[in-house]
This record gives structure tokens, sequence and C-alpha cells, in this order.
């Protein structure tokens, strides 16, 4: 008996790795289908036309005066050939379509003024960004069409690539799908003094990666699917399909935000090349990968070495089946953007730095507070999203340890935590891509527990909350977010208007 036991049990396991192993290489192989896509995806609009020049979008450095940088931005409705010949109606901030690159520096006041003139109300977050809840652009500072929002902060983090989007009650995929979404370049003294491009549009490149879905006369599709909400089939980058980008230096500096509602992307250029720098800044080192994968709203900043001739493809390269949750694009590939290499007579790249900048976490001291948080369909800790509801009080400056489940064996999630970044210190029960670095955005396999080492801006204010919440913003317009106040030591809540 324990013979035939074994010998079936034996025969079992071989069996699912090598179906796993099949999987795996079919996913990996790349294009298979027309277009440039696997046969069981959609083909994106646009992949058979001449590639274009890709987009920078403006670097909107506002108005400086003395320490105090002013922006005004406006969401207005307007209408962009995002594919060739055909023209879309879309949203943007100063512009059609998505919007400029805020740029900021460290040390600098804020004041921000934002006009609200498309037909609906909405709210900007500033993602990534610590500042206080009274400018951080929550659902609760929803405004008006016609009207103006005024949020103003002092910009006191490092050096990071972060972005801005729409936060309205429940339609914040929507809005973010209709072009309102833009990068903030955050620069500092420490990240200038090191030897990295920083030449915006020319060797420090935003790739800000989105998605639309298109009616047949070329409209974006919003009707939302009840698994995948506005999942769009068709890969953007910069706001347009296929882009082509002609690098005139060897070494490029790739700033790639996943602004995309719902896709994940597993990016990787065939070839090794180095992240410098995550969700919240730049990493202590340099680290050499072959892909990385980036879940809905996270960043990651790639240093790409290329020679005289070279043509290289951005790819989103799949995940392995088997390795992570269907659907959601984790199997999908997609061609994002073509880079050529510079002309002969480019100058030679530096030595990279070998080191970039100190993290000074300090490991050895376990955080006083411990939180839970289990993330299941479209809610967490078996609540959905209530702007009544205060789910988390902090009441103190130093960092918090958020332990983070994923309890869905056949959904990702990620978890986003305004106001705040993070280490991950573990991950039981599942793989994370990339674990290096500050994040304020990670991916959390189905089933998979990430234990994150938390510290959040300080700036108490029992009247407004923060909000945590999944990042696939579908689930988070279904409910999966939950609202934290930030308040002096004893202090309670009193969320304004309750
Ligand atoms: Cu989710």
């Amino acid at each position: 008996m324990n013979e035939r036991f074994g010998r079936r049990t034996f025969f079992k396991g071989t069996l699912i790795a090598a179906g796993a192993l099949l999987a795996a290489c079919t996913d990996m192989d790349g294009p298979a289908g027309p277009g440039g896509t696997r046969s069981d995806q959609a083909v994106p609009k646009g992949v058979d036309a001449e590639a274009r020049p890709l987009p920078i979008p403006p670097l909107e450095e506002g108005e400086l005066d003395g320490t105090t940088r002013r922006f005004e931005l406006t969401a207005q409705e307007g209408e962009f050939e995002i594919v060739p010949g055909t023209t879309t109606r879309t949203w943007g901030f100063n512009g059609a379509w998505l919007g400029p690159t805020l740029y900021m520096r460290r040390g600098e006041r804020i004041e921000m003024t934002v006009h609200n003139e498309v037909s609906e109300p909405t709210v900007v977050h500033w993602h990534g960004l610590h500042l206080p809840a009274a400018a951080d652009g929550g659902p609760a500072q929803m405004f008006d069409p016609g009207e103006t929002w005024e949020p103003a902060w002092d910009v006191d983090q490092p050096a990071a690539t972060c972005w801005y989007h729409p936060h309205p009650h429940e339609v914040s995929a929507l809005h973010a799908y209709r072009g309102l979404a833009g990068a903030i370049v955050i620069a500092d003294e420490e990240a200038d003094a090191l030897e990295l491009p920083n030449n915006y549009g020319v060797d420090d490149i935003p790739v800000v990666i989105t998605d639309a879905k298109f009616t047949e006369d070329g409209q974006l599709d919003e009707i939302i699917d009840s698994t995948y909400g506005l999942l769009g089939d068709t890969p953007l980058i910069n706001g347009i399909t296929k882009p082509r980008f002609e690098a005139t230096t060897r070494r490029v500096r790739l700033r790639v935000l996943n602004g995309a509602t719902m896709r994940f992307h597993n990016l990787m250029l065939g070839k090794p090349v180095h992240v410098i720098a995550t969700d919240q800044g730049l990493l202590e080192a340099p680290v050499e990968v072959d892909a990385v994968l980036l879940s809905p709203g996270e960043r990651v900043e790639i240093i790409v070495d290329l020679e005289p001739g070279e043509e290289l493809t951005l790819r989103s390269g799949g995940v392995a089946k088997g390795k992570t949750a269907d659907g959601f694009g984790l199997h999908d590939t997609f061609d994002l953007l073509e880079i050529t290499g510079p002309p002969e007579d480019a100058a030679e790249a530096p030595q990279l730095p070998r080191r970039l900048v100190a993290h000074g976490v300090d490991k050895q001291t376990a955080p006083e507070t411990e939180r839970e948080f289990r993330l299941n369909g479209f809610q967490i800790n078996e609540q959905s999203m209530d702007m009544h509801r205060v789910d988390v009080v902090v009441d103190h400056e130093g960092p918090e340890l958020w332990r983070v489940t994923n309890e869905n064996d056949d959904w990702p999630h990620n978890f986003h935590i305004h106001n705040a970044r993070f280490k991950v210190a573990g991950v039981d029960g599942g793989e994370l891509a990339f674990t290096h670095g500050w994040h304020d955005t990670i991916n959390i396999p189905p089933l998979a527990t990430v234990e994150l080492l938390v510290e959040f801006g300080y700036y108490p204010d029992p009247t407004l909350a923060y909000m945590f919440h999944c990042h696939m913003l579908f689930h988070e317009d279904e409910g999966m977010m939950g609202q934290f106040v930030v308040v002096e030591p004893g202090q309670s809540p009193q969320l304004a208007g309750h």
C-alpha cells in the first residue's frame, strides 16, 4: 500500500511540475499572436501603425518665489489622437489628455491651485507625498465643477518619482481612466550630487503607463466589468499607442509609473538593467534585474545603458502561470516602448554609482504598534469604506508594523498607504518580485502576507482622514479602502462634519 501510495504521489508531483514548466515557457516566450500579442488576449489598437515619437509630458516647474513654488492645474475636457487616425474625447490637466510632470524640490513650500473644469466633482491626490491631510486630496475633499481647491504643503521627503491622480468617492478609476493623471518629480541635493541622468526629456524620461479600451467609434469604453473594472486592452505610454524613443545619450533613466487602473506589468528590456529607485526614492545601491513587476500605482526608476545603433523594446512580459493570480494583465504580453541607441559620437557614460543614498532604517527597534489588515473581495477586515468611520488612529511619530494579508486565492491585490513610506520587512506565503527600497504601494499575491515597516508624515489633524486602500482602482471604488487619522498623543479623532 505504502509503495503504491508513494508512486501515485510522485507521479502527480511530476505532472504538476512539468505543467508549470510548460506554462512558464509559453508565458515568457513573448509575442505569438497577431500584432505582437498572444492569441488569448485582445489585439491592442494601433499596433499595425507606424511607431510615433514618444511624447514627453511638459515639465511644469510652477512659479518660484523664494522657496515657495506655485502651481496652477486645471482639470479639463478635450480630445486627443491616442490611436493614430482616431480622435477620442479625453480629460487632462492643463491640456486635453493626462497632465504635465510637476517638478518640486525638498525644502520648498508648495502652493497649488486646482481648477475643476470637468463636468463632475473630483479631487486630486498627490500619490506618494507626505503632507497634511487637508492637502492630501481624499474623497472628503471633492470639489464641484467651476470650483477651485488650494492645498499647500512643505516638501519634506527625499527625491522620488511620485504622481497625482483623482481620488473622488467611488469614481477614482473612471476619472483616472479618462486622463486625469501625471507624474511628480521630487528633487533634492543628495540626488543632484549623484552622477545619474537628470536632463528631463533628454536622458531622464517619464514613462507613464496607462491603458484604454475603445468603443467602435473610437471613444473610451467606460463599461465597468464586474471583475476587471476598467482594465484596458490597449496599453498606452505617455498617452499614445506604439511609441518610439530615440536616445541621444548612452545612458537613459526611465521613470516608470504604472498609472493603469487595474493592470499589472512585468517590465523587461531583453537584457539586464539597473533599478535605482522605487516609489519613495533612490535605493541604497543599484540592483540589477531581468524584470520588475509593477502593480497599479507603483513606480520604479530604471537605468538603461545603450550602444549606438542598439534597438531595445520595453515589454510587458507577463508572469509565469501558477506564480500568481490569473487575469489583470498578469499573463498578457505587450511591446510598450521601442528604444533606439544613440549616435556613434555620443559620449561614454560614467561608471554607475555603486552607492546611492543611505536609508538608515534601524531594523533592531521593533515598532510598538502592530496592526493587521485582511484583504478579501472588495473589503478590508470585513468592512467596506465608510467616510464617517475612522479605522486607524496614529497618535505618535514613530514607525508601525502593518501586516497585510491577501485572503483571496484567485485575485491579486495591492496596498497603498497615503502620507507614508514603508520597507518590506517580511513576506509569508508568496513571492514578491522586488522588495528593496522604500515603497508606498506594494503588490500582495494571493494568500500572501507582507509585513510593512511604515513611517508616516506626522501632521496631526483630528478632523481629516488619510486613506489606505487597494490601488486596483475598481477595488478601491467598490469599497476596498479604510481611513486613518494622525493625531497628537492621547488626542481623539473628530472628523469634520461628524
Ligand atoms: Cu484589490
